[in-house]
């Protein structure tokens, strides 16, 4: 859970069940009206005729404050210095006990050394054809340039690796729609609302206007949980008690459109790639979000946790098949993952599209989800933890 906030404004309690709730099964709401996108979401809409598709059941939990205040992260630092979430990353990659960077000292630079690095690189879980790639350059490298000091190895392999996880670094432009709208999916306690949480004071810190949409409506302790972050860094939520997520993401869009949001965030339910009927459900959302503005989403994330492995390309290729994704958030690089899985994506294993990764989550508080930069992520895999 995250922290709470330490000053909830009164009005960022869910508000009691409204008798317009959208009725299970109906019909997929159909394109809003000019007109009707332009109505502001709130409660009193649900006195709209049910046959007009404007917000009947979503309730605005707005914060009290003016949306426009600064956040206020209670227990944050200001600007913690980045020397802290790099750290941070190199520890937890290097905390499995396979660290590749610890590879390199006091050895010597033979075909033993470069054994090693293969076992450590897939036990790693950067897969076979990332593992051989980076392996086969290292080997061509070392030979050309005649490198005989391990240390100097490692730098080497650090550049490749780099490299080879460039074309994954992707800046996540926020003004290149608005409302930019922003679903976000994946599996169960994978970080996506925790992710949702920092994304919005990260683009209020960017100066961006943010509207949250609680889409996953089958648990109330989901719904609370987004409030709070809400209010927390004061921004609106869109709720529904129970009900439909599409319709919670339809109203939303068409509330952020209204009132000029910059970026509309929507949160969904985790699921796992097997559970069939959910992941239609995915696409449904994806496609009514469409009805409510014919270019949104802009941006599909699939949010992956960092200790999942090998099993994450599988996730990646489910999710994209489903919803077509256009970039990952990597969550808990600060604790025991081997992060590897990024070397395997960027390589495209078991068939997976090398989809961008935008922000990468090194810890729970606010400023913790920092961009993916290929750069820094090689030299903390790489680290030796000291
Ligand atoms: N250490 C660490 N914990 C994280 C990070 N990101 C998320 N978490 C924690 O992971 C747990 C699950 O996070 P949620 O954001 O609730 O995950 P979710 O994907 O929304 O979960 P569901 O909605 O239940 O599917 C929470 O305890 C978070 O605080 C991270 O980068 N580092
Ligand atoms: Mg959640």
């Amino acid at each position: 859970m995250p922290v709470s906030p330490a000053s909830a404004p009164a009005s960022a309690q869910p508000a009691p069940a409204q008798s317009g709730v959208v009725p299970a099964g109906r019909a997929e709401p159909p394109p809003a009206p000019a007109s009707i996108a332009a109505e502001p979401v709130t409660a009193s809409a649900a006195q709209a005729p049910s046959a007009a598709y404007v917000a009947p059941a979503s309730q605005e939990v707005a914060p009290s404050a003016a949306p426009s205040a600064p956040p206020q992260p209670e227990s944050q630092p200001a600007t913690p210095a980045k020397t802290s979430w790099l750290s941070r990353l190199k520890q937890g990659l290097s905390r499995t006990g396979q660290s590749i960077g610890g590879l390199f000292i006091g050895v010597k630079v033979d075909e033993n050394l470069f054994e090693e690095l293969e076992s450590a690189l897939i036990m790693a879980d950067a897969g076979l054809e990332a593992t051989e790639k980076l392996l086969t350059a290292l080997r061509a490298r070392v030979k050309k340039d005649r490198i005989e000091d391990p240390a100097k190895v490692r730098d080497a392999l650090r550049e490749l690796l780099a490299d080879h996880l460039r074309p994954l670094e992707r800046r996540f432009d926020v003004t290149r729609a608005k409302p930019l709208v922003v679903m976000i999916a994946g599996v169960n306690g994978a970080g996506k609302t925790t992710s949702i949480g920092k994304l919005a004071y990260t683009f209020q810190q960017q100066g961006a206007s943010v509207l949250l949409a609680a889409g996953d409506t089958f648990r109330a302790a989901a719904r609370e949980q987004l409030m709070q972050w809400g209010a927390r860094n004061n921004v609106t939520v869109i709720a529904q008690d129970g009900g439909d997520p599409a319709a919670v993401a339809f109203d939303a869009v068409n509330a952020g459109r209204a009132r000029g949001a910059s970026v509309v965030m929507v949160d969904t339910a985790g699921r796992l790639p097997t559970q069939l009927h959910l992941m239609e459900e995915l696409k449904k959302i994806r496609r009514v979000i469409g009805k409510a503005d014919g270019n949104a989403p802009h941006e599909v994330l699939l949010v992956i946790d960092g200790n999942t492995g090998q099993n994450a390309l599988a996730q990646i290729r489910a999710f994209d098949a489903a919803i077509n994704l256009t970039g990952l958030v990597v969550t808990k690089l600060d604790g025991t993952a081997k992060g590897g899985t990024l070397a395997a994506v960027a390589a495209g294993s078991q068939g997976v599209r090398p989809v961008p990764v935008y922000w990468i989550g090194v810890g729970e508080g606010l400023e913790d989800l920092q961009p993916f930069v290929a750069d820094e992520f090689a030299s903390a895999l790489l680290s030796s933890g000291q």
